[in-house]
């Protein structure tokens, strides 16, 4: 084979490679799922994490997930069910037909078992088995209702490599980040969106006219207390969101679509209402002066920046004497970290004021970049081929001495 033959058949193969499927695994613990009474989190010894979820008769658990690209996938459950009296569930995915999962048929324990998510398609047990998923690129929610009571779930995995079998000794980290206490302000040109993972993770929000988003804002440092200011909306206008991590070995995890509307004009100590199709994990996005509807436990404080501040420097709650500060946003920044208050009276001892928090990564204009400096690359590499076969073909046309000599034998 020429030099010239070896190169084309390493470009070809370098192409081939960027176009390979990489299978796509994740585990979820049940119990960080949003899980609806009388479905509850119990202890359990032999449980992952030490928890599994159940109840005696009704409720649910729902897991939002997020995949990386449109294909078909099959979810698998950690299940505890003795007898055919505490062993099925209702699953469905998003919203759409529930179809009865037999959690464990004719594989009744004692112990905790890996099973995969089937259907009954209105027959038999087991009619579908395993059940497929087709999803789409995005979060999805996967919800199982209790049927038998006493059934027991223990964790999930999601998977689009249809060989694959869950495995309670695999060490590497295939769990998404969990997220919740998620915070959301608007005004006129801008938004305030902050969020807590459960182990670090990276901050990206996902915002546009539509679902489909086309824009973004995005930090990359891997916190667990994430906080990211949108600016250059448009005024008066409704805005489509997701919020979006992913841990240091990529796992993703990501909350359904979501809306808030940017105000017209500014008013003193209110939001402009928002609403939500359903926030992760049971978190609904709530208006930072709301008191109304937080689905956590933390009060919010009014413009709190304390999802990005370290705890030591955490802003206290306006004061009495913050009356008499004019109201106006301000920003300060704290050990490579921003944040909006609502007047410089606010800002804490330690934060500096700035002008404005620095953009990390801009909208669109970051995707664009981002293909094409893909396309660029096999533009490149093209050339390079192309190249090498002109450069191979002008020396064959050559009459050199070796190229004689080989010809003379
Ligand atoms: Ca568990
Ligand atoms: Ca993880």
């Amino acid at each position: 084979m020429s030099p010239a033959k070896y190169l084309l058949a390493a470009f070809a193969l370098l192409i081939f490679a960027s176009c390979v499927h990489a299978s796509f695994y994740s585990y979820m613990e049940a119990e960080s799922g949003f899980v609806a009474w009388p479905m509850k989190a119990v202890a359990g010894a032999n449980a992952s994490n030490g928890y599994y979820v159940t109840s005696i008769n009704s409720g649910s658990v729902s897991l939002t997930f997020y995949v990386p690209e449109e294909a078909d996938y099959v979810i698998w459950g950690r299940v505890l069910a003795a007898d055919s009296d505490s062993d099925s569930f209702f699953v469905s995915i998003d919203g759409g037909p529930e179809d009865i999962y037999d959690d464990a048929q004719n594989l009744w324990s004692g112990q905790w078992q890996w099973t995969v998510v089937n259907g009954r398609n209105g027959g038999d047990p087991l009619t579908l088995n395993p059940r497929i998923f087709h999803l789409h690129e995005g979060a999805h929610v996967a919800t199982f209702r209790m049927r038998d009571g006493g059934s027991a779930l223990d964790k999930i995995f999601i998977t689009d490599d249809m060989s694959a079998v869950p495995n309670d000794s695999d060490t590497r980290d295939l769990t998404p980040p969990v997220i919740s206490q998620i915070l959301l302000s608007a005004s006129e040109t801008r938004a305030s969106v902050s969020w807590t993972t459960d182990e670090p993770a990276n901050s990206i929000v996902d915002f546009g006219t539509s679902p489909d988003y086309g824009s973004f804002a995005a930090l990359p440092d891997p916190v667990m207390a994430h906080d990211i200011q949108i600016s250059g909306l448009t005024p008066d206008t409704t805005y489509h969101y997701r919020i979006r991590s992913s841990d240091v070995f990529g796992n993703i995890a990501a909350t359904q679509d979501g809306t808030f509307a940017t105000s017209t004009l500014l008013v003193p100590n209110t939001v402009p209402a928002l609403s939500s199709s359903g926030g992760a994990m049971g978190a609904a996005p709530t208006p930072m002066n709301a008191s109304t509807n937080a689905t956590d436990t933390q009060t919010p404080q009014t413009q709190n920046p304390a999802q990005s501040a370290p705890a030591s420097q955490n802003p206290s709650a306006p004061s009495n004497s913050s009356q008499a500060c004019p109201r106006e946003t301000t920003y300060a920044s704290y050990n490579g970290r921003c944040a909006t208050y609502s007047s410089p009276c606010n800002v804490p001892e330690g934060w500096k004021i700035v002008a404005e928090c620095p953009k990390i990564i801009s909208t669109q204009e970051y995707e664009s970049r981002q293909s094409n400096g893909s396309l660029l690359l096999l533009v490149l590499l093209l050339i390079l081929a192309i190249i090498v076969l002109l450069l191979a073909r002008v020396l064959r046309k050559r009459p050199g001495k070796r190229h004689t000599k080989k010809k003379k034998r």
